[in-house]
Order: C-alpha cells, then sequence, then structure tokens
C-alpha cells in the first residue's frame, strides 16, 4: 500500500516503535529551534543532561518574543542564550534578525526533514514539506543532545484544495475554514496533510496555513515539496536542499476534506477563540480601534507587499492604530529597498521590530474594551495585555483594508490589482546569525541575575492524597495557566517570580491558595492545556506543588510537559464524573504508585463526597518511568 507524506518522512526517521496511530514511537530529530521565551529552560535543562556538543544536524537558537528590554532581564537572557550558543555548538540568531519560524523558513528549512522547536508553531516549516513539530523545551533539550522525541504516531487528515482564491482572499481564510470545520481539539493527535491543486500557493501562504495548524491542536501539519518549494529554495540561494516530496496516489487518510478555494470568503476569528469563525461580510461596518500585522502566521515579503499595496497613497483611519511588525529582516530589508516601506509608513503605519511584539503581549496592548483586528494566530482572553481586548484573527488584506476605513471591511469589494510576483532571488545577508563555533574553541557560559534554578520535581508517593485546588472549564490554554506579556515574560526564566501569576487570567487567588494547601489536584475539562509550548505551564504549578490534572482530555503538548516535569495528566472514564468534583474537595488516589507500575486501573476517591470516580490514563513504560522517578531529569538521573 502506498504511503503519505507523514509516513513516509516517519519511517525515515523511525528509531523504534510500530506506526501504528496512536502507538507511541520514537523518531531522529535533524535540527531543533528555540526561541528566547522558552530556551532559558531548555539551555538549562540541555545543560542539566550534561553533553558537551549540540548533536543535531543543525541546531538554532532565535532571539524574538522577549525583545522589549523594559529592564536588565531580558538581555540578561539573550546573553546567557547567546554564551550557550558559543559553547554547545548552535546557530544565534540575533535579536532583530526576525521571527524563529519566519527565519528558519527562509534560511533552514529543508523538506523531509525533521524539526523540533521549543514553540508551538514550529509547523510552520510543514509549508516546506519539513515534519515540523512544536514540543516543550525539555523534549528539544534532548534532541539537542541526539536523543529521539517521542510522539503518538498520529493519524493522518488530507485536506485537497482545489480551484483559485479570488481576489481577496488569502491563504489566511484557508485556516480559518479550517478551524471553523475541525475546531481547536479537531487536530488533536493528528498530522493534517495538503494536496490536490497547489500550484497556486506560494511558500509562504502554504507556511500561514501549516503555522495555524497548531490552532487545531495537531500534531502537525504539511504540504507536498513540489516546484513551487523548489523555486522558494533557489530564490533563498538553498537550491541545494530541496527534494521532491508526495504521497503516493493510493496512500490512506483518516479522513478527507475537499475545499473548494474559489468559494472561500474574508474570514475572521472572532474573541476569543481561533475558531470562533464569523465572515467579514457578517461583520462589516463594525468600528475598529487598533489593527496590528505581522507574527509568524503573516508576516513574509508577500503578506506585506500586499499591504503596502493596498496602503499606497491612503491614510490610515485618524481612531485607528496601525502596527506593522515584519517577520524578519530579510523581508524588512527587501521592503526598504524597493520602497514598498515608505507607502506603509506615509499611510500612517507605526513601524514595530522584527519580532513577536503584540503578539505575545509585549508592548500595543489595545485601549480598554478595544476592538483590535490582529494577523496573528491567536486570541485567547487578556493575551493582547487588556484584559477586556477584544481580538478578531483576520488576513493581511483585511487588516490593511479596514485599518484605512476604520470599520470591518470585506476586502473583496475594495482591493487594488494585488498580484505580487514571488521575488527571483531573495535578498540574502545572514550577517545576524552567529554561525556555531568551532569545537576546539572554549567559551564559558553566561549566567546572569536573571537566570534561576528550574524546579525538579520528587518520587511519585505510594498514594497521592491532596485537595482540589482549583476547577476550570473546557479548552483552557496555557496562556490562561502561565500567562505573558509585557510585565511576566521577561521572568521565563525565574519560576519563583513567575509563580505569582499562575491561572491569574481564571482565579487571581489561585497562587496563594495552593502554597497555602501544600498544592493539589487541578480539575479541567476538554483539550486541557491548549494552545503554547511553554513548559512553564507545568514547572510553575509545579513548583506551586500541582500533583496531577485530572481533565476529560488534554492538548499534546502540553500533557508532554506535565509528564516531563512529573506531573499525572489523568483522564476520566466518564466524562460526567468531572461533576463530582468541586473546588477544595479532598481527593486521593490509594495506590497511585503501583497502579502506575503495573499499569492497573486508577481510582480516584473524592472523600469529602464519598465517591470513587475511575480514570482511564494509560502510560508507556517511558512515561512510566519518568511519573515513578518524579519528571525526565530525575529519571535520566536514575537510569
Ligand atoms: C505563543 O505564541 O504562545 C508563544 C509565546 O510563541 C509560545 C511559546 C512561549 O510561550 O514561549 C508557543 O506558541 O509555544
Ligand atoms: Fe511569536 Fe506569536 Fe508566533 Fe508565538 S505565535 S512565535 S508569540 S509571533
Amino acid at each position: 500500500m502506498g504511503m503519505n507524506i507523514t509516513q513516509k518522512i516517519i519511517k525515515n526517521h523511525l528509531v523504534s516503535g510500530e506506526m501504528v496511530p496512536g502507538k507511541e514511537i520514537a523518531i531522529r530529530i535533524d535540527q531543533t529551534l528555540t526561541q528566547d521565551a522558552t530556551g532559558t529552560m531548555a539551555y538549562l535543562q540541555f545543560e542539566a543532561i550534561g553533553i558537551p556538543r549540540v548533536r543535531t544536524e543543525c541546531s538554532v537558537a532565535y532571539i524574538d518574543h522577549n525583545t522589549l528590554q523594559t529592564g536588565f532581564e531580558n538581555a540578561d537572557d539573550h546573553r546567557y542564550i547567546q554564551s550557550c550558543c558559543a559553547k554547545y555548538g548552535l546557530y544565534y540568531s540575533r535579536p532583530g534578525n526576525g521571527i524563529c519560524h519566519q527565519v528558519h523558513l527562509e534560511r533552514f528549512s529543508a523538506p523531509g526533514k525533521t524539526l523540533l522547536g521549543s514553540d508551538s508553531h514550529t509547523p510552520t516549516g510543514g509549508g516546506i514539506g519539513m515534519m515540523a513539530i512544536g514540543a516543550g523545551g525539555l523534549d528539544v533539550a534532548v534532541a539537542m543532545g541526539g536523543g529521539a522525541f517521542h510522539l503518538n504516531m498520529p493519524e493522518v487528515i488530507r485536506v485537497n484544495l482545489h480551484g483559485k482564491l479570488r481576489a481577496g482572499v488569502a491563504a489566511k481564510d484557508i485556516i480559518l475554514k479550517l478551524l471553523e470545520i475541525l475546531s481547536v481539539k479537531g487536530g488533536v493527535g493528528k498530522v493534517i496533510e495538503y494536496g490536490g491543486d497547489l500550484s497556486s500557493l506560494s511558500v509562504p501562504e502554504r507556511a500561514t496555513i501549516t503555522n495555524m495548524g497548531a490552532e487545531l491542536g495537531a500534531t502537525t501539519s504539511i504540504f507536498p515539496a513540489d516546484e513551487v518549494t523548489r523555486k522558494f529554495l533557489e530564490a533563498q540561494k538553498r537550491g541545494d536542499v530541496f527534494v521532491p516530496l508526495a504521497a503516493d496516489d493510493d496512500a490512506e487518510y483518516a479522513r478527507v476534506i475537499d475545499l473548494d478555494l474559489s468559494t472561500l470568503e474574508p474570514l475572521a476569528a472572532c474573541p476569543h477563540s481561533p475558531d470562533n469563525i464569523k465572515a467579514i461580510k457578517d461583520l462589516a461596518g463594525k468600528k475598529i480601534d487598533q489593527v496590528c500585522i505581522g507574527s509568524c502566521t503573516n508576516s513574509s515579503y508577500l503578506d506585506l507587499m500586499k499591504v503596502a499595496k493596498i496602503l499606497k497613497g491612503k491614510t490610515v483611519a485618524e481612531h485607528v492604530s496601525l502596527v506593522i511588525a515584519p517577520g524578519s529582516k530579510q523581508v524588512l530589508d527587501m521592503l526598504a529597498k524597493n520602497g514598498a516601506l515608505s507607502d506603509i509608513i506615509s499611510a500612517g503605519a507605526r513601524i514595530l521590530e522584527c519580532a513577536c511584539g503584540p503578539c505575545i503581549g509585549m508592548g500595543q496592548a489595545p485601549n480598554s474594551n478595544g476592538v483590535s483586528l490582529r494577523t496573528f494566530n491567536r486570541n485567547f482572553e487578556g493575551r493582547s495585555g487588556t484584559a477586556d481586548g477584544q481580538v478578531y484573527l483576520v488576513s493581511p488584506e483585511t487588516a490593511a483594508v479596514s485599518a484605512l476605513t476604520g470599520v470591518f471591511t470585506d476586502p473583496m469589494a475594495n482591493v487594488p490589482d494585488l498580484t505580487v510576483d514571488m521575488p527571483e532571488e531573495f535578498d540574502i545577508n545572514d550577517n545576524m546569525i552567529v554561525k556555531p563555533y568551532p569545537e576546539s574553541e572554549e567559551h564559558e557560559v553566561i549566567y546572569c541575575p536573571n537566570i534561576k534554578p528550574f524546579p525538579l520535581n520528587k518520587e511519585l508517593p505510594e498514594v497521592l492524597t491532596a485537595k482540589a485546588v482549583l476547577k476550570v472549564g473546557d479548552n483552557i490554554t496555557t496562556d490562561h495557566i502561565m500567562p505573558a506579556g509585557a510585565k511576566i515574560l521577561p521572568y521565563r526564566s525565574n519560576i519563583p517570580y513567575l509563580s505569582q501569576f499562575c491561572f491569574g487570567v481564571c482565579d487571581k487567588t489561585f497562587p496563594e491558595r495552593a502554597l497555602e494547601w501544600g498544592g493539589g489536584f487541578v480539575i479541567g475539562g476538554q483539550n486541557y492545556g491548549q494552545g503554547s509550548s511553554r513548559e512553564h505551564a507545568a514547572l510553575v504549578p509545579l513548583y506551586l506543588g500541582v500533583k496531577a490534572v485530572v481533565a476529560k482530555s488534554f492538548a499534546r503538548i502540553h500533557a508532554a510537559n506535565l509528564i516531563n516535569s512529573g506531573i499525572l495528566p489523568l483522564t476520566f472514564e466518564n466524562e460526567a464524573d468531572y461533576d463530582r468534583i468541586d473546588q477544595g474537595d479532598e481527593l486521593e488516589i490509594p495506590a497511585i504508585r503501583k497502579n502506575v507500575e503495573d499499569g492497573t486501573p486508577m481510582v480516584l476517591i473524592n472523600k469529602t463526597k464519598n465517591l470513587q470516580i475511575p480514570l482511564t490514563t494509560v502510560f508507556t513504560d517511558r512515561q512510566k518511568k519518568m511519573i515513578l522517578a518524579g519528571g525526565l531529569l530525575n529519571a535520566t538521573k536514575n537510569a
């Protein structure tokens, strides 16, 4: 039987396990990336593992999240990460060089390779035919050291694209449509593979789609590597890494979705979830306060050239603030050289540096109750930095047209000709990427005051007794668990400080209660831990004493991060039992250690209500070791 792209790449990288959907497999990782907000922890963990030099084909550390530098903290982190790169043999992409996923796509991506990144939008690389997966920092640290990455063999959903997008409709609208069809949990345990007639979609457009596959909860998303891919790589002067990649005609899929692009229309993801989709025409006329264009989803040369064409010779509406953050130095440089930057500036746009910026709440928080149109990928409550901010996720075309009118405006009726040819040659200047130093050179790691040690768990006890310290609903994101933003993000390497803000969006009293009660169980609904890969959403609860999370279901990366930290992700056998636990109830799992060791069914006793609640969790042998030892690092030490 023929194979799909996912199976082909996994087969080429398989270290152990059977390629049967749902079963745990281990794959070899060719490339890794980290960014600064997850990177400090990842390098501290890499150092704790004790391997003298990275063992991948290529590992890159990017500085793109924490670039505001309102105090010494960010610069301390940059210094630490740069010194780790020097000592351990990594590429270092300096602040200003751009957003990790955009730069990686331009300068390092390669079809057929595996990439593991400590950022949930690492699947951006799927736009060029990489198997690019997001993970917690510790998993990336292990991969940097040459260790395999473990995941459950995904099912593959095939999305066939037919026809062409109409003028004013963008790649962003394709992924928003899929979010409407599949929802934020529709991709859990799955790879979304694209096929059909793809000749009209450039690599940056494909990357917009694979980038936001993260919002489907998918393990990753991937496009074939075809002539469009080859031309993109040649224009980046990296044609040598091209290999063609396609699914076999008789490959099988768990599900096939057909999308006729010519019927799509401009869409928006409305507050506060990427799958809360409405047509722009149904929002038309609604007043807006802010427009932000950029992020790893929509900040390519192609995107910003379209924006420049829309803004040329016009003025941003007087009550609107328009900010634009180009995705990379390459993009910004090219816009500057061809004059498009001038069109953007003279229309009144505010130019931000090439970084994540407002996407992660690093500046540009909207006004109170402000309506903000963003070309980004996440609109979780409070993420913008304004608690009651109303964030809508849209295409660059919708964003730019609406910035001019000051109200939601359908770009189909209002755009000039937006044809932008992909450049024959991109502007190549890698002077902001410091290459790995030769192994023969000696370099010291610089530990700055902002770098604090990370917490380590203890062995799993025989009996687990604790209170339900917090009860939350469905689709809790890691932004709820460990918020980011300008006031908090600089402390990613300082877990005690971060802990004051844990679950702040849901319940500001949580950290104090957790410390007072000695931690406890967190009770969650469906898709617990969706969103970012930040392992701080596990490390901070660990610091506050959280022992286990009992939920209806979990998002992939967060469940792995919990196990890596020795916190048990436990699932209700009957979802209705969620209603039989209240915050403050005394809970106990009487034979927890034995249950984990033997794989025998676990029962949670609600001592307050005198109830027995069956749990279904089954751990693999590898996971058992981690849970019994109190996390991956302890398990590695014991081995
Ligand atoms: C995000 O978009 O939420 C982030 C910030 O890039 C995170 C990583 C982090 O929290 O540092 C992600 O997507 O993994
Ligand atoms: Fe940065 Fe936003 Fe992309 Fe996360 S989603 S990597 S914060 S641009």
